[in-house]
């Protein structure tokens, strides 16, 4: 299926696999919280209580391979739920399906879709200039049907994955984007090509913004925009990590998420935060999105009283931009 196929299927699909049980929706009530300039978004939604505990992701095998029976069970390996099957994802570019789009089985927010790897590969594994390809392919279609989609890829053990096989991730946001959206767009760039970072945020935060056209670019410049975006702020993101001598060792986390403005990638060391109540947080690209999800009224104020901005800064690394990149002014 196309993009645009994929999209314009996802109502009746996603209606479909709710009614049939295959797919548990969460309802959840959002509260705006003002901090450093940004109104973040904070989603409670103490029905996720319920949701049943998943087996923690094994990111260790060094092999991109195979089912085995001292494996743990691959959610996106087929045979796939045919209630929260969407379809296989057609590459315009080589007629080829290398991606299956499959429904979130736990969602908060309806709709909220996969971009998951036939084969099997890491989620530790670095987007691929195809997944990032694809992933704008998706964007661009909503954004053709009036839909404001964002994608994000928690990359790595420490980035709030809960699955090992490959997934990118496609979510419906309300309004102009995420809240570090809206901030993103209002920095003024000398030379917009350049990455740049919110510097007023005390955390590692890697950004480029697209030229206008690329929405409506050949793929090929598509494909070569975005794999030159990722390769700038991935070194970018490494060399914010080597500036922290506490980063654990192996394999670099972190988190990124696509509009269709802009690519923002942020490391991170750990995916779990411990709130003064004793509260554990599992916080994935989204909440660096500006959008947390807390579970409980007790998290709510908590999170409110400790600060994101605090949070944020404990579960990614410290903001050195201004030692990395010069000629970068905000408004
Ligand atoms: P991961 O990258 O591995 O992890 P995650 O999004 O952080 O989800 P997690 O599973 O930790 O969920 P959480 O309770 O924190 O993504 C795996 C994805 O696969 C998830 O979307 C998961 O639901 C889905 N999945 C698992 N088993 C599946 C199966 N058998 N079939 C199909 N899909 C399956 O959060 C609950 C949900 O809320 C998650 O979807 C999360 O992405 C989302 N969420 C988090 N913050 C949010 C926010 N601020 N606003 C809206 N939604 C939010």
């Amino acid at each position: 299926m196309l993009p645009q196929e994929i999209i314009a299927k996802l109502p009746s699909q996603y209606e479909k696999a709710l009614a049939s049980g295959d797919l548990f929706f969460f309802p959840s009530s959002v509260h705006h919280h003002y901090e450093s300039g940004v109104e973040y978004e904070i989603r409670l939604c103490p029905a996720l209580q319920k949701k049943p505990q998943l087996p923690p992701p094994d990111f260790s095998s060094t092999v991109e391979t195979p089912k085995n029976d001292s494996k743990p069970f691959d959610p996106f390996a087929p045979p796939y739920n045919t209630g929260l099957f969407v379809g296989y994802l057609r590459d315009q570019r080589q007629d080829e399906e290398e991606y299956v789009i499959l429904l979130n089985k736990y969602c908060v927010v309806p709709e909220h879709f996969l971009l998951v790897t036939k084969e099997f590969r890491l989620q530790s594994s670095p987007p691929t200039p195809d997944d990032l390809f694809n992933a704008y392919a998706l964007i661009v279609a909503a954004r053709k049907k009036l839909k404001n989609v964002i994608a994000f890829y928690n990359c790595g053990e420490l980035s709030g994955a809960s699955q090992a096989h490959k997934h990118l991730q496609l979510i419906e946001i309300e309004g102009d984007g995420p809240p570090i959206e809206a901030i993103a767009r209002q920095i003024h760039l000398e030379t917009p090509d350049k990455p740049f970072s919110v510097t007023r945020l005390p955390y590692a935060n890697h950004v480029v913004r697209f030229p206008s056209n690329l929405a409506t670019s050949k793929p090929e410049v598509v494909e070569g925009l975005l794999t030159q975006s990722f390769v700038s702020l991935m070194d970018l993101a490494i060399s914010s990590i080597r500036y922290d001598v506490d980063y654990p060792s192996g394999k670099a986390s972190y988190n990124v998420i696509l509009t269709l403005e802009h690519m923002h990638i942020i490391p991170r060391q750990t995916d779990i935060y411990t709130l003064d109540t004793g509260s554990t947080l599992n916080i994935n690209s989204l909440g660096f999105a500006g959008m947390f999800l807390v579970k409980s009224d007790e998290e709510l104020e908590a999170v409110k009283k400790e600060g994101v901005t605090k949070i944020l800064r404990a579960v990614g690394v410290g903001n050195v931009h201004d030692e990395q990149v010069k000629g970068v002014t905000e408004d």
